[in-house]
């Protein structure tokens, strides 16, 4: 039986991976005991990122090698405009300034997203489908353990929705066509995840 190429990154990261959806700012989250301050640290670095996964995305659309892959990613395209009007109407509401200058690990996972596409197609959509999948993962188990009385429900369902899962499920499949796993992208973006993850929470959580 042949291994899906998305299910070998997976594995390969086994350990690492078990470590997003167990981190402490998940699971302050998921027990509704997240600092407001924490929220906010994360509410402005992730729109930093979310602003530079947006043009990250789009030369993906460029480099895709066929149309039923374009398909795919410029449906993700759609969604990030809403998702940006929740950052940005949050952050708003509780006076955070999304121009702060970001952190090291901010810039450093927002540029190597955008840098992806110049080592080409297979690294690049492995790095997309690390990024979204982690994101799924985490927030799925948040869902599991929390309900819309949540103040941060919107973002929680952002990421945790069936349609989302369905669509990081459209992406897998396109990791699936690739002739093998690039495991070095999908390590350096586990660790990025982590290290954001650490970057926001600080010493709150
Ligand atoms: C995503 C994100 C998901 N917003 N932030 C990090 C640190 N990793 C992954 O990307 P998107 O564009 O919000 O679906």
């Amino acid at each position: 039986m042949t291994v899906r190429t998305s299910e070998a990154l997976l594995a390969a990261a086994a350990d690492q991976w078990a470590s997003l959806a167990s981190h402490p700012f998940v699971v302050a989250t998921a027990e509704g005991r997240l600092p407001a301050e924490a929220f906010g640290q994360w509410l402005v670095a992730d729109h930093h990122f979310v602003v530079g996964f947006r043009r990250f995305l789009a030369r993906l659309v460029e480099l895709a090698p066929h149309e039923e892959a374009r398909d795919v990613l410029a449906a993700g395209l759609g969604g990030l405009q809403a998702e940006l009007e929740l950052f940005r109407g949050e952050a708003a509401a509780r006076h955070l300034d999304l121009d702060a200058e970001p952190s090291l690990t901010t810039l450093g996972y927002t540029a190597y997203l955008l840098a992806s596409p110049a080592d080409g197609w297979p690294t690049a959509l492995t790095v997309l489908f690390g990024a979204e999948k982690a994101y799924f993962d985490a927030w799925s188990a948040v869902r599991a353990r929390t309900d819309p009385s949540s103040s941060y429900w919107r973002f929680v369902d952002n990421w945790s929705s069936a349609a989302f899962g369905a669509w990081v499920d459209d992406v897998a499949s396109l990791v699936d066509e690739l002739p093998e796993p690039v495991h070095r992208a999908f390590a350096r973006v586990v660790r990025f995840e982590l290290a954001f993850w650490d970057d926001v929470a600080g010493a709150a959580v």
